[in-house]
């Protein structure tokens, strides 16, 4: 089984990727951005929480986000892996991510690959889409930059876990998006 954390900085491309991959090793994606959003036009209760952090560019409270992924993780099967998008954020929801996948799959992370783009680009690329996406965390400058400090500081440490597993490429994601994704793909084969 292939299972690749997809990782970096709010729009670095992860989502963007992820769906080229999945079609491409028969993978499935599994957003908690894309899952809190559902939650958040449905009205439900853990969208009204999540809400609150997400206007502010702060992370969900790992518990939540990862009681969210295990429930999820169970709803897929007939695929050869999953691509982990924006999960995980911080150190304990990768120490989460490794106890679940091994007692609820007998699986493993296969590798997390790393994506690298300068903050202003992120700006830049983040501002466009909110113009859109409809995204309120994509609409207000100050809330971009908040999850770009959000990232620093809580995330970015995510990859010395990686790294001390001997799983851990970094790939160069500004570029055309093709190219990157056979860079990405490249370094799939290399680490399964
Ligand atoms: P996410 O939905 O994960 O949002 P994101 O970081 O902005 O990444 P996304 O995947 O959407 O964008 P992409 O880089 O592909 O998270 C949103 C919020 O949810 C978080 O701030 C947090 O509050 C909460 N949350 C989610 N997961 C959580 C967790 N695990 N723990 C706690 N809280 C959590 O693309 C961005 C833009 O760049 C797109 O418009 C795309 O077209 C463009 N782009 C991509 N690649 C490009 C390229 N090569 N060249 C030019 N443009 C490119």
């Amino acid at each position: 089984m292939i299972n690749i954390v997809l990782f970096g900085p709010p729009g670095s491309g992860k989502g963007t990727q992820a769906k080229f991959l999945e079609e491409k090793f028969n993978l499935k994606q599994l957003s908690t951005g894309d899952m809190f959003r559902y939650n958040l036009k449905n009205q439900t209760e853990l969208g009204k929480l999540a809400q609150s952090y997400m206007d502010k560019g702060h992370l969900v409270p790992d518990e939540v986000t990862t009681n969210m992924l295990r429930e999820e993780l169970k709803k897929h099967t007939g695929f050869s892996g999953f691509i982990f998008d924006g999960y995980p954020r911080t150190t304990s929801q990768a120490e989460s991510l490794d106890q679940i996948l091994k007692e609820d799959l007998n699986q493993e992370v296969s590798v997390c690959l790393s994506l690298k783009v300068e903050d202003e680009i992120l700006v830049g690329r983040l501002l466009e889409r909110g113009k859109e996406s409809g995204r309120a965390d994509d609409a207000n400058e100050d809330v971009i930059r908040e999850r770009i400090v959000e990232y620093y500081k809580k995330t970015d440490e995510v990859a010395e876990h990686y790294k001390a597993q001997n799983k851990y490429a970094e790939i160069n994601g500004v570029g055309e998006i093709a190219e990157i994704t056979d860079k990405l793909s490249a370094e799939i084969e290399r680490f399964t």
